[in-house]
């Protein structure tokens, strides 16, 4: 159906992805292990209690990488590290403007802290950037992605310790070193508020190190604040005309009821959300942080410099994966029903469908997460996930008609479109997933989200021949049209 042209004429359409998800090749062309990689696939899993986060100690972490029988789904991925030219064709066919991936840390750093760069992993990176400048296809770049070298872990104790800072400042600077002729969009950490869910998927802490959960918590995220200051201020002296952006896992949450406790606790569950924004947009700690550092006896180490480093360098634009909403509650109790999702187990919406991994389904909270966002800081954003995980088979000479995921992503661009019209400086929207890749949370690839379908299972058996959907097409009028054709 056609509609208003709404969308900028430089829009970003494309579609997002992750090394760790997709490369493979975990341990060729010089690559360290990573996070990633001890990541196990669990067969049947039961979602609605699935916890996907664990905790590791260093043992296990040795033992799972020594584990030879096991099945760590994210190793291999998609073969994306031998199949990228093909993979990148058939992004350009669809009429990507852009493409957001990560680059694999412990492909630059095998183990996070040398001095010299693995000259192999720098040479990939090079090919797929420039495969992408063929096809005019703007990168847009993660940096850390839940790939943290497993080194770091290990021996540091992850983003805990203060010297990751160190280490990282030398990754930064030589990615965009070698690359600032290719890369004009980058992001420092994916997600940057998972941490809230996994210290070790999050800030690549083993349990040993661990001591004052609550603590040693605020201690990451500082920590990966510096970090993401640091990342702009290198990518100020390298590439000043490049643009920095912040990554948040967006958590929007409507009060259960009208009651005001319910409104009080959606305000108060928004803050421990927004908090990550607030800090990497305004460049300083926020007052109602400050208060429940006061109130919950935190202690986090500063130096006077960070707050300096903070202050003078914010992102430039503001990013954020949206999958759902949940919501907030004062009180709950064993009747409360509760749903989980995209790092979050939160309370059902009964006005919400869900997807079969209890993902609830809320394209208007996209629309009112933008209106939001835009509200409070005033700075460009970038939808930079969305998208639907669905269960698909292929059948030889059939195509799949994947209409549940046009539908999904019609009904966002939609509310994107009506946000935009509403005045929101929008400059992209990456659909997560464009092709099938290797779930974050369950490292399985039933859970499918691409336009193409990678034919492989679980367990990595099949000849990952690509396949284009139905809805291949249908983004392609979409971009086409420039959002004008759903
Ligand atoms: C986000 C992550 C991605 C991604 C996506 C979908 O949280 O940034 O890496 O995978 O969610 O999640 P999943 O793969 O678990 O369905």
């Amino acid at each position: 159906m056609a509609h208003e042209i709404i969308f900028p004429e430089n829009f970003l359409w494309g579609g997002a992805i992750a090394a760790n998800q997709a490369e493979g090749s975990w341990n060729q062309g010089g690559r360290g292990p990573s996070v990633a990689d001890t990541a196990p696939y669990i067969e049947d899993q039961d979602y609605a209690n699935y916890i996907a986060f664990e905790e590791l100690t260093i043992a296990q972490i040795e033992e799972r990488l020594h584990d030879e029988q096991g099945c760590y789904p994210k190793r291999w991925g998609i073969h994306f590290y031998d199949r990228y030219e093909e993979d990148i064709k058939l992004f350009a066919e669809m009429g990507f403007k852009a493409l957001r991936l990560s680059i694999s840390w412990s492909r630059i750093f095998p183990r996070g802290d040398e001095e010299i760069p693995n000259h192999e992993g720098v040479e990939f990176y090079r090919k797929v950037f420039k495969t992408l400048k063929q096809y005019q296809i703007e990168p847009i770049v993660t940096l850390s992605h839940y790939e943290t070298p497993i080194h770091l872990a290990i021996k540091y104790g992850g983003w805990l310790n203060r010297e990751l800072l160190v280490f990282f400042e030398r990754y930064c600077r030589v990615v965009m070193s070698e690359y600032k002729d290719d890369v004009k969009y980058w992001m420092a950490f994916n997600e940057i508020n998972v941490i809230q869910h996994s210290f070790y998927i999050g800030g690549a802490v083993p349990k040993d190190f661990i001591k004052n959960e609550k603590n040693d918590l605020y201690q990451v995220i500082h920590h990966l604040f510096l970090a993401s200051a640091l990342a702009k201020k290198t990518l100020a002296e390298i590439c000043p005309t490049a643009r920095m952006g912040g990554m948040l896992a967006r958590r929007e949450g409507y009060p259960a009821t009208c009651s005001p406790q319910d409104v009080l606790a959606a305000i108060h569950d928004d803050q421990m959300n927004l908090f990550f924004s607030d800090v990497l947009v305004r460049g300083y700690y926020p007052s109602y942080i400050k208060a429940f550092f006061i109130a919950n006896n935190i202690n986090v180490a500063m130096e006077d410099e960070d707050f300096t480093l903070l202050k003078n360098y914010t992102i430039d634009y503001l990013s954020f994966s949206y999958y759902m909403t949940v919501l907030s509650k004062a009180q709950i109790d064993e009747n409360t029903e509760l749903t989980t999702g995209n790092l979050v187990n939160g309370v059902k919406n009964p006005y919400l469908d869900s997807s079969e991994w209890g993902w609830q389904i809320d394209p208007v909270g996209l629309r009112i997460t933008l209106e939001k966002l835009y509200d409070r800081y005033q700075i460009p954003l970038l939808v930079a996930e969305n998208g639907i995980g669905l269960r698909e088979t292929h059948n030889p000479g059939e195509i799949i008609a994947d209409d549940a995921r046009i539908e999904y992503l019609k009904r966002h661009i939609e509310q994107m479109a009506a946000a935009v019209k509403n005045g929101v400086d929008l400059i992209g929207y990456t659909v997560w997933g464009p092709i099938d890749i290797i779930s974050m949370s369950t490292s399985e690839i039933s859970k499918r989200y691409g336009f193409i379908y990678v034919d492989q299972d679980d367990k990595g058996n099949g000849n990952s021949k690509r396949y284009k959907k139905k809805s291949f097409a249908w983004y392609k009028d979409v971009i086409a049209s420039n959002g004008a054709w759903l």
